[in-house]
């Protein structure tokens, strides 16, 4: 990653060669870093300006910027980029500055913000300032208040950040393409005083879905709906960096939802509160213990929870189609069929079919079924104890105790204490009471169809 000196040498070499733009106050652009790897980066100390406790981004990093005549300089640049989804799986997607997301823009309230966009798109762009009070014409919308920004040019947006909170930015030009591109970044406004509202880790990350063929590399921009890839800052899991934590830390983990659905967000082993929305903090008052909180479309949630609990704590998405990747969904039901037998026969005819409901999905990612090039198993991860059968907006936050305060290295899976993992019954199996009733014969099992208006209990 750019240091903050290379970044500060290079803007000064970049001063040469830089396009003029409109205003004087802008009259140079500073150096655009780009970033070349989808690894989560370490949290950007800032060097200048305003002090405040950096985020950390899932699987993405953070842009640095210049000081110039008491504004924060930035510079983004919409491009075609290649993003790693998960290991086995690169797509063709838009982005800035190399990666989709974008880099996170962190600032503090009060900081006078100029931010350069360079469009090197085959089409025209704007961006939006998700959630960010500012003056109507630095607002984004394409057609609206400004012209789009053509191929090839550079806009640039002058506000200042007036409070603190949870915001994101994305195109509003041409949306359903480019944010089915990939096109979109967090911003994190941090308070003026670093002691408010102060977490020991601070993670964000967006929700974004993509529809990429099995074997092909580009989404499918027309799809509205029945996208194929869920992801966490446009990873899949185990693509997804797990979030590591020391025992006793307040965490704060910020979502926006950049999708087209709502994602219910749960975590396992601990209570959270909403603390935060696009709109602002929410007040103590008004909050309320959740172990899941539900994300809506084109929305931000920060939660806030005491990781007190030594473990590793499954974190992900609560429809169970998101924890999937790519698939073919027209697969009968065939649970309660005695399979046996069927699926021998079946692949005599399709060599590689598999049956759902009989083993456990545990056979996608153990079984070697052949895949087309570039695409994922459906369901895939391993764990200490086997298959994870997960794919898509899943991870893990690892508690352990005696993490070092900035050490955010992924410490391995939990060893649990002696005794404390669920095991195998090893008594006597017929002993256990049960009510007797005959076994349900397929003649019995008829359906008993309800006419609308009768009583229905529930
Ligand atoms: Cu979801």
């Amino acid at each position: 990653m750019t240091t903050r000196r290379q970044f500060m040498r290079g803007s000064a070499a970049g001063l040469l060669g830089a396009a003029l733009v409109s205003r004087a106050g802008a009259a140079s652009l500073p150096e655009a870093p780009t970033m070349a790897k989808p690894d989560t980066a370490p949290p950007l100390v800032p060097r200048d300006g305003r002090p405040y406790n950096p985020v950390v981004t899932l699987n993405g990093w953070t842009l640095p910027w210049r000081m110039k005549g008491g504004w924060k300089e930035f510079h983004l640049v919409a491009e075609p980029v290649r993003r790693q989804i998960a290991p086995g799986m690169t797509a063709n997607l838009w982005g800035y500055n190399g990666q989709s997301p974008g880099p996170t823009i962190e600032c503090v309230a009060g900081d006078r913000l100029r931010i350069f966009v360079t469009n090197k798109l085959p089409e025209h762009t704007t961006i939006h300032w998700h959630g960010v009070l500012l003056p109507n014409g630095m607002d984004g919308v394409g057609g609206l208040t400004q012209p789009q920004i053509p191929s090839g040019k550079t806009f640039v947006y002058e506000f200042e950040m007036r409070r603190p909170g949870t915001f994101m930015y994305h195109p509003h030009a041409d949306e359903m393409v480019q944010m089915a591109m990939g096109l979109m970044g967090f911003i994190v406004v941090h308070p003026r005083d670093p002691a408010e509202r102060r977490a020991d880790r601070d993670f964000v990350f967006l929700l974004n879905a993509f529809d990429i063929e099995p074997g092909s590399f580009t989404p499918k921009v027309a799809t509205m709906l029945e996208f194929n890839l869920w992801c966490w800052n446009s990873r899949v899991f185990p693509g997804i960096d797990p979030l590591p934590v020391r025992k006793g830390d307040r965490v704060r983990i910020r979502i926006g939802n950049l999708t087209m659905t709502s994602h219910p967000i749960h975590i396992h082993g601990h209570n959270f509160a909403v603390t935060g929305t696009d709109g602002g903090w929410v007040p103590k008052s008004a909050q309320w213990p959740e172990t899941t909180v539900d994300v809506p479309v084109g929305a931000l949630r920060a939660i806030e929870l005491v990781a007190d609990n030594p473990g590793d704590w499954a974190f992900h998405c609560h429809k169970s189609h998101h924890l999937m990747n790519a698939m073919g969904h027209s697969v009968p039901t065939l649970i309660g069929v005695d399979q046996e037998g069927v699926a021998e026969k079946i692949r005599k005819l399709v060599p590689d079919y598999m049956a759902m409901g009989g083993r456990g999905m545990a056979d996608m990612g153990e079984m070697e079924m052949p895949l087309p090039d570039n695409t994922l198993p459906m369901m895939t991860g391993a764990g200490p104890f086997g298959a994870l059968e997960m794919g898509g907006m899943f991870t893990v936050m690892k508690v352990r105790e005696g993490l070092g305060r900035n050490d955010y290295r992924d410490p391995g899976w939990y060893k649990h204490p002696q005794g404390t993992v669920a095991y195998e019954f090893s008594g006597d199996v017929q002993g256990g009471a049960r009510q007797e009733s005959a076994p349900v014969s397929s003649k019995e099992a008829v359906l008993r169809a309800r006419k609308p208006g009768s009583r229905m209990n529930h």
